[in-house]
């Protein structure tokens, strides 16, 4: 793995309607990301935070797409961000904000990895596979659909943003924690072929048999984007998030998952999303954030 870590704080909750993650990024630093991660020998360097429109409060409730206007403006800020951290050979890692954010992030790690002729895979640890339209939502918001933006079923103002109509293909992407999905979203799962480990799957092959067959397929030159929706954690480990789900996998099983991409070696890029300090507990969830990071980012106790 590159040395080099560039933190990119995107304070965005337009695609939520549950105010708050905007405040995440500084939860994050609080919590202290950035000397958690020089503790393991890394570069880091705090890019401060992008800028993007507020969540106004507006006659949007009837829109398919809530605030679709400024989810496409903090997704472009975002996109080049992560093109230009590319760039420089550094791993980008999105402090959310929420999940809409994974739209701009990954269209800019697979332009990149089309440009490098690198094969993409992307780990999707989360509660809900974020792969609802706008026929299928009940909520209309966008932190429910980035899954389905990047697989070419968005709308048109956050599609083809890579290069390519489809950022990535179904078979590019794993998912694991799942445990709520929308009937809409069975059928996608279905039609697309996602390859999807959820709690059963977790509860009955243990996280070790679940990450080793997510992972099968990362080789010497694969590039591993890994967006890490904190909701993915049982709630009573992080409680401080929008979208709470009971029964998700342990701090132990989490502390494995990431030690298991970090033995691969080839993280290259990762979003941290959907953190909410105004749900939190004394910012309970971005110190656990914090931790497992450095497990993703290769510590371990021996
Ligand atoms: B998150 C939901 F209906 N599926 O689409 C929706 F349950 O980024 C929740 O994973 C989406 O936190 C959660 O609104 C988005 C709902
Ligand atoms: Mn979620
Ligand atoms: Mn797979
Ligand atoms: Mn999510």
């Amino acid at each position: 793995m590159q040395t080099r870590v560039h933190l990119i704080g995107a304070p965005t909750d337009v695609g939520a309607s549950v105010r708050g993650c905007s405040m995440g990024p500084e939860a994050l630093r609080v919590a202290g990301i950035a000397p958690a991660l020089r503790q393991l020998g890394l570069e880091v360097q705090d890019q401060g935070n992008l800028a993007g429109p507020l969540a106004l409060e507006r006659a949007s409730a009837h829109e398919p797409h809530h605030n679709l206007e400024e989810v496409v403006a903090w997704n472009r800020a975002v996109f080049d961000a992560v093109s230009l951290s590319l760039a420089e050979d550094a791993v980008p890692v999105m402090m959310g904000g929420d999940h809409c954010l994974a739209i701009g992030s990954i269209s800019a790690v697979a332009a990149h990895c089309r440009r490098e002729g690198k094969p993409l895979r992307v780990l999707w640890l989360d509660a809900h596979t974020d792969v609802n339209t706008e026929a299928t939502s009940p909520s209309g918001n966008l932190h429910g659909m980035p899954v389905a933006c990047l697989l070419g079923r968005g709308p048109a103002a956050l599609s083809g943003w890579s290069g390519s109509a489809q950022a990535i293909r179904a078979q590019d992407i794993d998912f694991l924690g799942i445990r709520s999905v929308d009937p809409g979203e069975r059928l996608a799962i279905r039609s697309f072929g996602l390859s999807v480990y959820d709690m059963r799957y977790i509860d009955e092959h243990g996280m070790r048999a679940a990450m080793t067959e997510a992972l099968m397929d990362v080789d010497d030159n694969t590039h591993l984007h890994v967006s890490f929706d904190v909701d993915c954690l049982d709630p009573a480990d992080a409680p401080g998030v929008g979208t709470a789900v009971r029964g998700g996998p342990s701090y132990r099983e989490m502390q494995l998952c990431m030690e298991m991409i970090a033995d691969t070696g080839r993280l290259g890029s990762l979003d941290v999303v959907e953190v909410n300090p105004a749900l939190d507990v004394r910012n309970r969830t971005a110190e656990v954030a914090v931790e497992l990071l450095q497990s993703l980012f290769g510590q371990s106790t021996l």
